[in-house]
């Protein structure tokens, strides 16, 4: 119903267009291409930076007009994209830098700043058009103790790969790194660039997302293009992140991201051929991808245009910098690392942009084993978990109360957390005139449900102990698919944070219980359903599985669980939900 709505309303301001210029026909109906974007908030804020008058795209038989000539073959470490083994006398050297820096660089050290890397678009992609006179660009990158070729190999793919005339600068924004190879040595470095590469230093640790921001402010292009320190731009992938923005300065673009081996460099697409994915998310504000409803994919032309997206993973994107520090940047009060992505999206589509993943853009990210870094001064002021607090800021800003609460359901303990002051924030979102959460749900995010449903209310949640034992059931800290066990109750954590919901699913985390003849199992929770087969009877205690006809029940004078047959008066067999207390108060 809505799309046809709208799909009307456009066509009327076409038409009313081409009676006020009728010279723009031609261009109108000449330049075939991404399907134009729908209008998404009528009357909205932002309708002026909204061109009708642009050149879109166009699909060509011969080669696009930015691809490269020809290719360029190198032989060497690492080249072609190809993984790099060190010799055995090397591992310690690389097991060493594993452990400073998240990925192996001994092994980044011994590749060239200027390897190849196999073009992984869709042959399609070679044959686009773009409009000559796009936009200039910064293209920003933000680190904190990165390693020296890594953080440098991002910087010599851009300059390599990015149409001179479109990059304005590539700025490196240094928050606050300790390491002495960033210090003068890269100050050194960069001025073989002639001024195309700038730095600037934060004078304390500002956190990811600040210092996003101040790169924002800083920044001299008309668009700007974040980047994470250990990125490899692919072939030709400006042109098509700046296309639609040039059609519509309120189109944030979002590259579609390859994988870059942490220990090996190899550079692999983690996509499966041809499918396209999108951002998402689940009611514990975990990032997740979903392939692209027909709806969205059916909508253009060509299976190498861009698409829409709910949300976007939070590291790459190019966005027009008015229309960025126009919604106030990133939330100042949102913390170091995590939730920004959402901040953003949920942000931009509620007050009328709008996000597109880009298929004919690609480029390489390094995901490292863990965070080699700790958050600093700035995580030590606040009690609880930063990230959490960070997601609750989102929610409690942009979510309507309806969903506020299965973001509480998912994560009870965050309804104790202090968010900060967001009165800002919400003048901010009314100032704006932005569109409800459930509007979002209804237009953008509306695939979110198929995988995540509704949350209903937890009949029971906390610590679940045992008590012939007075033991509790915990993860032990596995990931699934694992055994449950037990463990002193620490009456805290995430560990043995369970969830009794009213339709009988039992969670830990994103997490689910479930049982066979093995055990009591941790396991990935069935997409799509909320429903479980627990029920718990509050006066014998017991936690009954409905389609095994059994109990949980310990094992005496072990940790082992299992089902059992249900025998009421047996200690082994009786449990009790006990709510926890955060463990920051
Ligand atoms: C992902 C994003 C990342 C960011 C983060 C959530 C991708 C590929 N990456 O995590 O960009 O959105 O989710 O917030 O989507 N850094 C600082 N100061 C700090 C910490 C980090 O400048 O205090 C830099 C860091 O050097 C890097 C960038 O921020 O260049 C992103 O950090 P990351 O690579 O550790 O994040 P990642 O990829 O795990
Ligand atoms: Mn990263």
């Amino acid at each position: 119903m809505r799309i046809v709505q709208i799909r009307k309303s456009r066509l009327l301001r076409v038409v009313a267009g081409v009676l006020l210029l009728v010279p723009l026909i031609y261009l109108l109906f000449t330049h075939e291409g991404e399907s134009s974007s729908e209008p998404k908030v009528e009357g909205s804020h932002f309708e002026s930076l909204r061109s009708k008058i642009r050149k879109l795209p166009k699909l060509v038989s011969e080669l696009g007009n930015f691809e490269p000539k020809k290719p360029i073959v190198r032989t060497g470490p690492g080249e072609a994209g190809k993984a790099h083994i060190l010799r055995e006398d090397q591992q310690n050297d690389a097991a060493q830098s594993l452990s400073e820096y998240g990925m192996n660089m001994a092994c980044s050290d011994e590749i060239s700043l200027d390897r190849t890397i196999p073009d992984t678009r869709l042959p399609e992609c070679k044959h686009w058009e773009y409009p000559e006179d796009l936009p200039r660009t910064s293209v920003i990158i933000v680190f904190h103790n990165e390693g020296w070729s890594t953080l440098m190999r991002t910087v010599h793919s851009v300059i390599n790969r990015t149409p001179p005339q479109f990059l304005e600068e590539v700025l490196l924004v240094d928050d606050f790194s300790s390491k002495e190879d960033l210090k003068g040595k890269l100050e050194d470095y960069i001025t073989r660039f002639k001024g195309k590469v700038r730095l600037i230093r934060n004078k304390e640790r500002e956190g990811l997302i600040r210092t996003r921001s101040l790169g924002a402010k800083e920044a001299r292009g008309e668009v700007i293009l974040f980047l994470d320190a250990h990125c490899e731009v692919n072939t030709n992938w400006l042109p098509p992140l700046l296309a639609p923005i040039y059609r519509d300065r309120t189109i944030m673009t979002v590259p579609v991201i390859d994988g870059i081996d942490h220990k090996s460099f190899e550079y692999r697409p983690v996509y499966q051929d041809g499918h396209h994915y999108r951002g998402i998310f689940e009611w514990g504000m975990l990032y997740k991808e979903n392939e692209v409803p027909a709806k969205e994919a059916n909508r253009r032309k060509h299976n190498s245009e861009p698409y829409k997206s709910p949300t976007h993973a939070g590291g790459l994107f190019a966005i027009d910098r008015k229309f960025f520090l126009s919604l106030g940047a990133y939330d100042p009060g949102l913390l170091v690392w995590g939730g920004e992505n959402f901040e953003l999206s949920f942000k931009i589509w509620q007050c009328g942009g709008s996000i597109e993943w880009v298929p004919c853009s690609r480029v390489g990210h390094v995901y490292r084993g863990f965070m080699p870094y700790n958050f600093g001064k700035l995580a030590q002021r606040k009690k609880g978990p930063l990230i959490t607090i960070n997601y609750k800021r989102v929610i409690e800003t942009w979510f309507d109360d309806k969903f506020k609460e299965y973001f509480y359901t998912r994560e009870p303990l965050a309804r104790f957390l202090d968010t900060g002051d967001i009165s800002e924030q919400l003048a901010l979102k009314k100032k704006l005139k932005c569109r409800s959460f459930q509007w979002y749900m209804d237009n953008v995010a509306y695939d979110v449900f198929d995988k995540f449903p509704e949350l209903p209310k937890n009949i029971h949640w906390g610590e679940l102990r045992n008590l012939a034992s007075s033991t509790c059931m915990d993860t032990l800290g596995h990931g699934p698919p694992s055994l449950m066990g037990m463990s002193p109750c620490h009456g805290y954590g995430n560990n043995q944070l369970l969830r009794l919901n009213a339709k009988g699913q039992l969670g830990v985390g994103e997490r689910c219980i479930e049982a066979d003849s093995q055990g009591i199992k941790l396991v990935f929770c069935r997409l799509g359903t909320v429903d479980g087969p627990w029920q718990y009877d509050e006066t014998t205690h017991t936690l009954f599985h409905r389609v095994h006809k059994k109990c949980v029940a310990l094992h005496p004078q072990t940790t082992h669980l299992s089902l059992m047959p249900c025998d009421v008066v047996n200690t082994y067999h009786q449990w009790t939900f006990k709510e926890l207390q955060p463990r920051w108060q």
